[in-house]
């Protein structure tokens, strides 16, 4: 659970500056923490470096807390990590987008010094996810083995940590380090899941507690007035005359759950809503939803995909500004900080995985030379448990993006044994999805079978270059294929770079001109669809990632620069989601 302050409980924050160095050197640099080291440091090494780095830094935990249960977290260590405390092994997590933590109370006495050493090691490959592209496909520009370039090149490829997705890999100690501390006998885990009974909301409440002590539930509205109370660890609370979470511009209402089990307490929000997926329409609190919003990163110049508060708040607040009501969060699971800024400002989350990569356009299968199975299927499980309680994430997503066109059949047992693990181990039962790239849809037998179905689209882009009536015809004969399956979708991908500041009277690629005319182009195919429930251009902002051919600086689809100004597209965006209602009969 979340680390939080109360009558009970306290944080030690370990952020701010610590020592770092690459595996093998003798010599400390300063670090702060959290950021990601490839752009923090001057040092040459710091931008492609691939391996191990070390960070180090000290803690002392005050006396006073030396009755309770202390645990050291990690809120997000990109990708791998080993932690030592006084040179002594306590725990190693991988994965570089989730928490960890380890109980210290034996570990590390009060009143003293203690030694924290993070080993990090930033290697994708055929295991992890994201996905590395270990064989280097498509990345020597040819795949003709004879030419001697690429030989030579591929004795150098395991220095590479090539990525197989398209946003910087960017590695470090991400995001909050923190101890807390609890009562020794403490709660472990709080589960809610709301329905609507008429004017009143109830909330399903489950507590799992080490405490031998009684179990009491207190529901608490935005003014901090009991609305309803419950003994034991599990209960069926009845809210009267509740008030419903609705995404902006409807009331983000959020209650309190405050907790006590013994000598533990812990204060949860939440929200009241419902969400269904019925034939084609996507329903939250029973009306009918339409996404309007973006896929996005968490990237920013100096800290990387280090933690943000500052712009996580300018990017909600640009959001609202465009009138969108909701994200993804492509192609990873955020901070947990944004889940609960989106719960408070009424924003609607697709949360996702970090499973992209999973396809090399049919030169491998993904499915048998792959060996990421089980480890996506711990991940989805770390994920549903981290996020199940946020009213604002109203969707899963398995991953983005995979080869479910070569392999058909092997993708299908792939995602649908992960789709049902999700609706399994959810205890809200949200909708599931996986965001599908552009293929041969009548051979894909996956995207059809989710929940909604999430396609990400770049005809007039990257196919049919620049053609944008051609590529209106081709989109609108792919969704007239969609129609019949009676399922909701969610374009969640499409756009066109745009240099800010390149103009034509003609609109051609890499204009600000060409990127409205592109986005306006397939509006007009969603448009007037009732089975299409939302649209998120790509990208909210510019955004860093591999050098290649294909990016001048970065990728450039952003409807804001990386620096948060805005293009003309995302004047004309915010001028057509002004009219589109969140919800229609
Ligand atoms: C899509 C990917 C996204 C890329 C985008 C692009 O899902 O990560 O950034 O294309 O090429 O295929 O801009």
């Amino acid at each position: 659970m979340y680390p939080i302050v109360n009558e009970k409980r306290s944080i030690l924050s370990l952020c701010g500056i610590w020592k770092f160095r690459f595996a093998g050197d003798k010599r400390w640099q300063s670090i702060h923490v959290p950021g990601s080291f490839n752009t923090q440091l001057t040092d040459s090494r710091a931008r492609y470096y691939c391996g191990v780095v070390e960070y180090e830094t000290e803690f002392l935990i005050p006396q006073v807390l030396s009755d309770q249960r202390r645990v050291l977290r990690f809120d997000a260590v990109t990708h791998d990590a080993e932690v030592l405390i006084n040179g002594r092994f306590v725990c190693s997590h991988k994965g570089g987008f989730l928490p960890f933590e380890v109980d210290i109370t034996n570990l590390a006495a009060c009143g003293m010094r203690h030694r924290l050493l993070v080993r990090v090691n930033n290697r994708i490959d055929w295991k992890s996810l994201p996905i590395g592209n270990e064989s280097g496909t498509a990345f020597f520009g040819s795949d003709n083995p004879g030419i001697p370039s690429v030989e030579h090149a591929k004795k150098h490829l395991t220095s590479f940590n090539l990525p197989n997705f398209d946003f910087f890999n960017f590695a470090g100690i991400t995001r909050p380090v923190r101890i807390y501390t609890t009562a020794r006998q403490y709660i472990e885990d709080v589960t809610i899941a709301t329905s609507i009974d008429g004017a009143d909301g109830m909330a399903e409440i489950t507590v799992k507690s080490t405490s031998t002590g009684e179990t009491r539930i207190e529901i608490l509205d935005a003014e901090d007035q009991i609305v309803a109370t419950h003994t034991g660890t599990k209960g069926s609370l009845r809210i009267r005359n509740a008030h419903f979470w609705f995404p902006k511009p409807g009331t983000p209402y959020l209650y309190t759950a405050r907790i006590t089990s013994g000598e533990d307490i812990y204060d949860l929000k939440f929200g009241i809503r419902t969400v269904t997926v019925e034939k084609d329409a996507f329903l939250i609190n029973d009306k009918k939803f339409y996404f309007k919003g973006t896929g996005m990163h968490e990237d920013s110049v100096f800290r990387g995909r280090g933690i943000d508060q500052c712009l996580e708040v300018k990017d909600v607040g640009l959001l609202d500004w465009l009138h969108a009501n909701s994200l993804r969060t492509s192609h990873y699971p955020y901070a947990e900080e944004m889940y609960a800024l989106c719960d408070r400002e009424g924003i609607v989350i697709i949360d996702e995985l970090p499973a992209v990569g999973l396809n090399f356009q049919g030169q491998i299968n993904p499915y048998s030379q792959l060996d990421t199975a089980s480890y996506h299927e711990a991940l989805l499980e770390q994920l549903i448990d981290r996020d199940k309680n946020h009213p604002s994430v109203v969707m899963w997503s398995l991953g983005n993006e995979p080869d479910t066109e070569h392999f058909a059949d092997d993708a299908y047992a792939y995602w649908h044994r992960l789709y049902e693990k999700a609706h399994a181990r959810d205890p809200q039962n949200r909708p599931v999805t996986m965001v599908c790239c552009q293929n041969d849809y009548t051979k894909d037998k996956t995207t059809r079978s989710m929940d909604v179905v999430c396609i990400n689209r770049y005809y007039g882009w990257y196919n049919l270059s620049g053609c944008l009536d051609i590529a209106k015809d081709a989109f609108n004969e792919e969704l007239d294929f969609w129609q019949q399956i009676n399922t909701p979708l969610i374009l969640t991908e499409y756009g066109a770079d745009a240099i800010a500041g390149f103009h034509a009277v003609i609109p051609e690629m890499f204009t600000e001109e060409f990127q409205v005319a592109y986005l306006k182009a397939m509006n007009e195919c969603l448009d007037g669809r009732s089975f299409v429930v939302g649209e998120h251009p790509w990208n909210f902002a510019d955004f860093d990632t591999q050098q290649g051919p294909m990016r001048a600086g970065g990728n450039h689809k952003g409807l804001f620069t990386r620096d948060r100004c805005p293009k003309m597209a995302a004047h004309y965006v915010r001028e057509r989601w002004a009219k589109i209602e969140n919800f229609s009969e």
